[in-house]
């Protein structure tokens, strides 16, 4: 991608209104623009990266046996009032009504309609288990929606439904959207935390959030000191091992958000328990037949006896994990974007555009960058040299390729690492040999 063709409308100065690195990093970088209070236009750098972000997540989600669809963003106000949720929902939930009168809303959740699309096809047990997954924007009508993508009012999430003939294989589904979501935080570099949750508005017996430590986190939580290091699963997981064991082991430690947390057992702190924050980035429920009973969604089990469907739910703050990933990975300087996340691996930076043989430098490494399918970014515009390593800096792709005319003397580039800063001073060939040597 050549910078002068891209749309990257970078602030100079750090916006008022924004308080944390994420927030304010986001806008200064040109990714998001507040449209009205909590809710946001996605620009090209932001859209790029929510992209792959959703694409980890549907990519983890279909291993793990799930299929994907896509339901609307309005749903009909006579589903919720089926499952009774209609008016509990409260002011969170935007209703609207059509030319018609019909009571529409805007989902903030999807538990009845995707109820609805499973008791409308499937009536016995052959046809299950099934997991259904979208991707699709919501609206909650937060009381303070704050941080920007952080806690929004629109906001995209993934979120997953399973049903089952039983409550032992309904656990089964919920154990593999559990180990799901571990793999898939981290494939974005992320590491997540289970911990032991409240159900809030959804219900349900049985609920994990999956958390990102991180000081300027919304969430107050208490977990076992050890926990954090804890390396669990490595490599690829077959989906239809028995995944208790697994599970098992991430819960044998202590963790738990502020509502699950039980203070009478640790006031005396004796047991390297500590309290921290953290961003809650995905969420799973139990609840068995919370909605299957009130909606009717019933199946034959094999004795042909017809009960309702026990099923579970599982959300990922996709829109969220943007930020979350900004908190988890940047410096004074900018965002660090991890490996696997970033929009491109490599930032040609031109400190002398117009200059040809800085020019042809850059074009010629441009152009094999891109013929060997590495990423690239390269930084063509007018800006003054200052201005552009700063943007450099901002925008954190993994590795900063300088070509000067000072470095056009001496025939040696600079070839920056963004993360530790390191700087090697290399020739157009050694560069040539990085780039094949380096499996980004
Ligand atoms: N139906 C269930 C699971 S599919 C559900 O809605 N769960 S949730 O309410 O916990 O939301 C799932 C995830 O969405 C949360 O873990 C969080 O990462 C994200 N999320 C929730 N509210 C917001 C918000 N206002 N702004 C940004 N992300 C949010």
């Amino acid at each position: 991608m050549l910078l002068s063709n891209f749309f990257l409308p970078i602030l100079k100065e750090n916006p008022k209104e924004a308080e944390i690195a994420s927030h304010i990093l986001m806008l200064r970088s040109g990714m998001i623009q507040q449209s009205s209070s909590g809710i946001y236009s996605w620009l090209p750098l932001g859209k790029i990266i929510l992209d792959k972000i959703t694409a980890i997540c549907n990519t983890e989600m279909i291993n793990a046996g799930s299929n994907e669809i896509l339901m609307p963003t309005l749903q009909s106000a006579e589903l919720w009032k089926e499952s009774g949720r209609y008016e509990d929902y409260g002011k969170e939930m935007l209703r609207i009504v059509d030319r018609n009168q019909r009571d529409l809303l805007y989902g903030p959740t999807n538990e009845e309609l995707v109820t609805e699309i499973f008791r409308t096809h499937i009536k016995s047990y052959k046809e299950l288990p099934l997991i259904l997954f979208h991707s699709q924007w919501k609206f909650r009508d937060e009381l303070r929606p704050r941080f920007g993508v952080m806690r929004g009012r629109e906001f995209l999430m993934k979120d997953a439904y399973s049903f089952d003939v039983d409550y032992v294989s309904s656990i089964i589904s919920y154990n593999k959207m559990f180990i799901a979501y571990m793999q898939l935080f981290k494939k974005m570099g992320l590491k997540a935390i289970p911990m032991k949750a409240d159900t809030g508005p959804i219900g349900g017996d049985l609920s994990h959030e999956f958390i990102i430590m991180a000081e300027t986190g919304e969430s107050e939580v208490y977990l076992e000191k050890d926990f954090i290091n804890f390396e669990g699963l490595s490599g690829n997981v077959n989906y239809n091992d028995n995944l208790q064991p697994i599970v098992d082991k991430y819960t044998s430690f202590y963790a738990a958000t502020e509502e699950k947390h039980n203070h009478e057992n640790f006031t005396n702190n004796d047991n390297h328990i500590i309290k921290a924050r953290g961003i809650e980035v995905g969420h799973i429920f139990h609840f068995g037949q919370k909605y299957s009973t009130p909606m009717n969604a019933n199946v034959n089990n094999d004795k042909g006896k017809n009960i309702p469907v026990y099923m579970g739910s599982y959300g990922v703050g996709l829109s969220r994990l943007v930020g979350a990933v900004i908190e988890a990975n940047h410096d004074k300087s900018g965002i660090i974007w991890p490996k696997e996340i970033t929009p491109w691996d490599y930032n040609i930076i031109n400190l002398k555009s117009g200059d040809d043989q800085c020019d042809k430098i850059c074009s010629d490494l441009y152009s094999y960058l891109r013929k060997n399918c590495n990423t690239v970014l390269y930084d063509d515009t007018n800006d003054r040299a200052g201005a552009k390593l700063a943007k450099a800096d901002l925008i954190g792709l993994p590795y900063q390729i300088i070509v000067g005319p000072n470095g056009i003397k001496d025939q040696v580039y600079d070839l920056k690492n963004r993360k530790s800063g390191e700087t090697h001073k290399l020739s157009y060939s050694e560069l040539l040999n990085f780039f094949n040597s380096k499996s980004i």
